[in-house]
């Protein structure tokens, strides 16, 4: 009889497998029918496990949409036939900016950028590969020129954080943080074009954001239209506009990916070395928040910082960012979280008015932010809590089955027998394979 690690890793594979198309892979059959930014680096976490040639054309393809200016959007339409996914690509109307990809067609506002420490993870098993290698020269450049986007038109100020204009570039597209960076802000009749919504007919509707999340997302689109989505304006004028934590400490991350890569292969890495050296004292002096015990998104617009604890603030630790004695307290409510008989890790803290254990990014548990915070553990020495964060999430799939996000709450279990969200989730299933394979 196979053993439960065997069978979990076989459906991983199966479900990579079954969600490949044409060199990319989408995170979900209906839901999500594209290639997602960082969904697609974290796909190729997961093929490199088995099939390194899947990753570098994972990454290849995603690549094959990069903008004049270095953006990678946050989706690339391979297909212009699929109709189950609102905004599509006429929504977005990039060719308002003449160095948009057009082939693929993609959306116009980015995501937080992995792979620069998805290619680290790569060389780590496959760095003496000759394909590897190759494929090596034949990225840094294009990962480079993306943080170089980041680096210059997010970032005006020369601050060393890059912005983001849109909740859908945090990859926590609706979670109670924004509420706060909206402070008020409202859409009124007339202000957007009509559109109709596909999410709610393809997931349950009392998970998905509410239609006022979705007004203030197409509000913010067609601000980015408006101004060729990289123009100055969106800085000046955009309602929303946020320094953001994830974003951010995956950036930072990811550099070090780049350097540590780069150096490897002797190509030359002085100016992601200069980017670092200022956005690491940039992310621990303005996001640190003595009151939450936390690292915390700044909300640009109003010049302050968004005081909530979040999950965001823990990905600091993959970015080696806090102090030990900040690591510590970060780890504190961890543990807390664990004797409250909560899997590991809410997304919203469990106390706040505003959490919600099901409605997503409001409070469940996300498989791709259990290997991040698994790994940032792992950085700090906190062994016994990282391996509560694996534990927890392969329990949950194991529960489940591979969904896109989870209820906290263990005493759910006697009474619930599904995830949530999409089923046979590709970021789901890579991070439980690349868990159990690098064991
Ligand atoms: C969710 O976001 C998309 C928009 O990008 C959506 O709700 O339509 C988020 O969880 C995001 O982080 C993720 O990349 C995407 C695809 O999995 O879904």
């Amino acid at each position: 009889m196979e053993s439960n690690t065997a069978v979990l890793k076989n459906e991983a594979k199966e479900i990579l497998l079954k969600n490949r198309r044409d060199g990319f892979t989408v995170p979900s059959e209906k839901l999500y029918p594209f290639q997602w930014n960082w969904d697609s680096g974290f796909a190729a976490l997961g093929f490199k496990n088995f099939n390194l040639e899947y990753a570098i054309e994972e990454i290849r393809s995603m690549f094959s949409g990069q903008w004049q200016n270095g953006m990678i959007a946050h989706i690339n339409f391979h297909s212009e036939n699929e109709t189950t996914y609102f905004p599509n690509f006429e929504f977005w109307d990039t060719q308002v900016n003449s160095g948009a990809s057009q082939k693929p067609k993609t959306g116009g506002i980015t995501q937080p950028p992995v792979f620069g420490f998805v290619l680290e993870e790569m060389a780590k098993t496959h760095g003496n590969d000759p394909v590897f290698k190759e494929f090596v020269s034949e990225i840094f450049s294009k990962i480079t020129h993306f943080h170089r986007f980041l680096y210059t038109i997010r970032d005006p100020k020369n601050e060393g954080l890059a912005f983001i204009f849109h909740p859908w570039e945090s990859g926590r597209d609706n979670s109670p943080l924004w509420d706060y960076a909206y402070d008020g802000f409202e859409v009124k009749p007339g202000d957007i074009p009509a559109y109709t919504r596909k999410d709610n007919t393809q997931a349950d509707p009392s998970h998905r954001p509410l239609q006022k999340d979705y007004d203030r997302f197409v509000y913010l689109i067609e601000l980015g239209k408006k101004h060729q989505y990289d123009g100055i304006g969106i800085f000046e004028e955009s309602p929303f506009l946020v320094q953001d934590t994830l974003f951010n400490a995956l950036l930072i991350k990811s550099n070090d990916g780049l350097i540590n890569v780069g150096k490897q292969y002797g190509l030359d890495v002085t100016e992601i070395e200069a980017w670092q050296q200022k956005a690491k004292p940039a992310f621990e002096n303005k996001l640190w928040c003595e009151e939450i015990g936390n690292y915390v998104c700044y909300d640009l617009r109003h010049n302050k910082q968004i005081k909530q604890w979040e999950i965001g603030g823990y990905t600091s630790l993959i970015a080696g960012i806090p102090s030990p004695d900040k690591a510590q307290l970060l780890l504190e409510t961890l543990v807390e979280f664990k004797e409250k008989d909560l899997f590991v890790c809410p997304s919203f803290h469990t106390d706040n008015e505003k959490f919600d254990p099901k409605r997503y990014w409001r409070g469940p548990v996300w498989p791709q932010m259990n290997w991040l915070i698994y790994h940032g553990l792992l950085r700090y020495g906190f062994n016994e809590m990282a391996d509560v964060t694996k534990n927890d999430i392969i329990a949950l799939v194991e529960y489940y089955g591979f969904y896109e996000y989870f209820n906290p709450f263990k005493s759910v279990q006697s009474t619930e027998s599904k995830g949530y969200g999409g089923h046979s989730f590709t970021w789901t299933a890579a991070v439980i394979l690349d868990l159990i394979e690098n064991a």
